[in-house]
């Protein structure tokens, strides 16, 4: 079953890197480490890829937690239960559209995060300062949605638009398997679109950004081999669709950073919480992957706790401020 698991793969990463800066023959794609080249491309674009990011020992050992994770053998994943010892690997990935959170759970995840390629992408177009609150691990089974057009920083809200996706691709991506698609320089509005309710099967119960002047013609898909990162802006307008391949999974990590000196008001306090106001709300949730923090005496602490993702397939009740929704028939 290993085999099929990792079919989709491609492993072919050990081959030497390009030069410093070098990109491929296709815009927007470089190795690392990059040049004032990629920097300019992601300021006009928002999205960048590297093509030569991780080691194949780096993705072996990823794909093996991610298998580890969605067995969830000790109960420690909220929202899917232990497989029975008889359920194949196969059948365990399937059940799981995504993680939130890994890096809670796993060493390789957690290293994943300050990873030198993305330590050094991020350090260029965020600051030098870099803190790193979230991972998600999109598993996405042959079958699975996609999620509808939006922003990150809708759900992630720095104060300086700082908010940057690292998504690393642990299988082939391509359009059949459902692969990033973005809107170049959407980005540089600094609007957050409203956002609505899609009920479309194609997508997961994520709300879908509407109301802004581009589309599908301007769309493009972001395809990658394994082991490629796709950096985004959290302004930058980009959605996924399902993974429409008859076999397989498309996984990625992706993490989410913002610059150290920007608070993060992402959870409101509980009542019984201090609290110094709106301009001071910081979740303090972070791992600092670059540089220094200029809030370290306000100290870290644990506020999230990896869970399963809903793909919609069960509804969507309990997603989007438990707002009742359903899919259009
Ligand atoms: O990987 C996907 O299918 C979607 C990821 C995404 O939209 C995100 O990380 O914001």
């Amino acid at each position: 079953m290993i085999i099929d698991i990792y079919m989709n793969a491609t492993l072919a990463l050990t081959s030497p890197a390009q030069s410093p800066g070098s990109s491929e023959s296709r815009p927007g794609y470089f190795s690392w480490p990059i040049g004032p080249e990629a920097v300019e491309f992601y300021r006009e674009n928002g999205f960048l890829a590297i093509t030569n990011a991780l080691t194949r020992q780096e993705l072996e050992e990823i794909h093996s937690e991610t298998l580890r994770l969605s067995r969830n053998a000790d109960g420690q994943v909220k929202g899917v239960d232990p497989a029975p010892p008889a359920m194949s690997d196969e059948e365990a990935l399937k059940r799981v559209l995504c993680i939130h959170f890994p890096h809670k759970l796993s060493d390789s995840m957690l290293r994943a995060l300050d990873h030198p390629a993305i330590v050094d992408v991020l350090t260029q177009v965020i600051s030098p300062n870099v803190k790193a609150m979230q991972s998600m691990l999109f598993i996405k089974a042959a079958g699975k949605p996609g999620q509808a057009w939006h922003q990150d920083e809708d759900y992630i809200p720095t104060r300086d638009r700082s908010l940057t996706g690292a998504w690393i691709a642990l299988d082939k991506a391509t359009v059949e398997n459902g692969c990033l698609w973005v809107i170049p320089g959407s980005h540089k509005h600094g609007i957050l679109w409203d956002q609505q309710w899609h009920g479309d099967r194609k997508f997961d119960c994520a709300l879908e950004s509407v109301g802004f002047p581009y589309s599908e013609k301007d769309e493009v898909p972001v395809e990658v081999g394994a082991g490629a990162i796709v950096f985004f802006n959290g302004y930058l307008l980009h959605r996924s669709l399902p993974n429409r391949a008859r076999t397989g999974f498309r996984r990625a990590l992706v993490n989410h950073y913002m610059s150290a000196e920007s608070f993060l008001p992402w959870r409101r306090p509980k009542d019984d919480e201090p609290f110094e106001g709106m301009a001071k709300l910081d979740f303090r949730d972070i791992v600092l992957i670059a540089g220094k923090d200029p809030y370290a005496h306000r100290g870290t602490c644990a506020l999230s706790n990896a869970h399963v993702r809903p793909s919609g397939e069960g509804g969507c009740t309990s997603w989007n401020g438990g707002r009742k929704v359903s899919y259009n028939e």
